[in-house]
């Protein structure tokens, strides 16, 4: 059963277990402005509430321009850095929230786009996926969490060359750096990323709530201290009906097995 709204900024819909957040500003290439990055927070908290798994995408050819420059060119100091630090708690709603999402990427990834695409767990991107960090040209900086989510996945070195060239990478190129977890065929990021999230709406919620907060807080710390934290998490974790449920599945012959690539089950 699928049921669908629309919004001013973002469309939302659920399809059985999973959240579907659509970027809807697409004749200005999805920018986010003030309002719009409201749109997102509230969309992420219902989907947070309703949904075990979530997508977002961007409608028409485009998944995100980036900050709305219109906007951000007429804000005085301090209104820029309390817009900064309204984006940091949005998308950490996302990637330390209670739900995995998948961002489904086309066309422009760019600015703030990328920084939105790297605070969901998986990226999948089509053909016609592009990434760059133009905030050299533009005279800003990355403001959404991009020096600590984007720099962590492709390397502060490669970010660094992205801003400071204006250098703009396909999606296989991106792939190859880390950016992009899956690639689809041009108009096919949709359907795969909701395959995913479907495949990961039915992992046990308290698991999937410990990956995405466990592991990016894990990798912050000593490798003493994560070894300590992960024997917390994983006795945690045994802890719960589901896995009790889901052990006595697996011994009595019940769960799905995991299968080698290619081979039937
Ligand atoms: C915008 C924006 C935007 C488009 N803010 N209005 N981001 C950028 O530097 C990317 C700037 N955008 C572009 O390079 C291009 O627009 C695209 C490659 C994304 C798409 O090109 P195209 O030819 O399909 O569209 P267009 O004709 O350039 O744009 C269509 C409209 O969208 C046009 O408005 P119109 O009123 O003339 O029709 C554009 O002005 C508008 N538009 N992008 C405002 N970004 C938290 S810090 C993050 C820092 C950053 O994100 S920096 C990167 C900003």
């Amino acid at each position: 059963m699928t049921r669908a709204e629309t919004g001013d900024f973002v469309t939302y819909e659920t399809d059985g277990d999973i959240a579907i957040i659509g970027l809807n500003r697409p004749h200005k290439r999805n920018a986010v402005s003030d309002r719009f990055v409201e749109a997102i927070h509230d969309a992420v908290t219902r989907a947070s509430t309703e949904a075990s798994a979530a997508v977002i995408h961007g409608h028409g050819p485009h998944f995100c321009a980036g900050l709305d420059l219109s906007e951000h060119s007429e804000k005085p100091l301090f209104e820029a850095v309390k817009g900064s630090r309204r984006w940091h708690a949005v998308f950490d709603g996302i990637e330390r929230g209670t739900i995995p999402f998948v961002s489904a990427l086309s066309g422009a990834t760019v600015g703030g786009g990328f920084e939105l695409a790297a605070a969901t767990h998986i990226r999948v991107a089509d053909s016609t996926a592009f990434f760059a960090l133009p905030e050299g040209q533009r005279g800003i900086f990355v403001g959404g969490g991009g020096s600590v989510r984007i720099a962590r996945l492709i390397g502060p070195a490669r970010m660094g060359d992205m801003m400071l060239t204006g250098r703009v990478l396909d999606a296989t190129e991106m792939e190859r750096w880390g950016g992009v977890t899956y690639l689809a065929e041009e108009g096919g990021a949709l359907e795969r990323a909701k395959a995913i999230a479907w495949r990961m709406a039915e992992n046990a919620e308290f698991t999937n709530y410990a990956i995405i907060n466990a592991l990016p807080r894990i990798a912050d710390m000593s490798s003493e201290d994560g070894l300590f934290t992960e024997s917390m998490v994983s006795a945690l974790a045994t802890m719960t009906d589901d896995a009790r449920d889901r052990l006595r599945a697996f011994l009595e012959k019940r769960a799905a097995k995991v299968v080698a690539p290619g081979r039937d089950q």
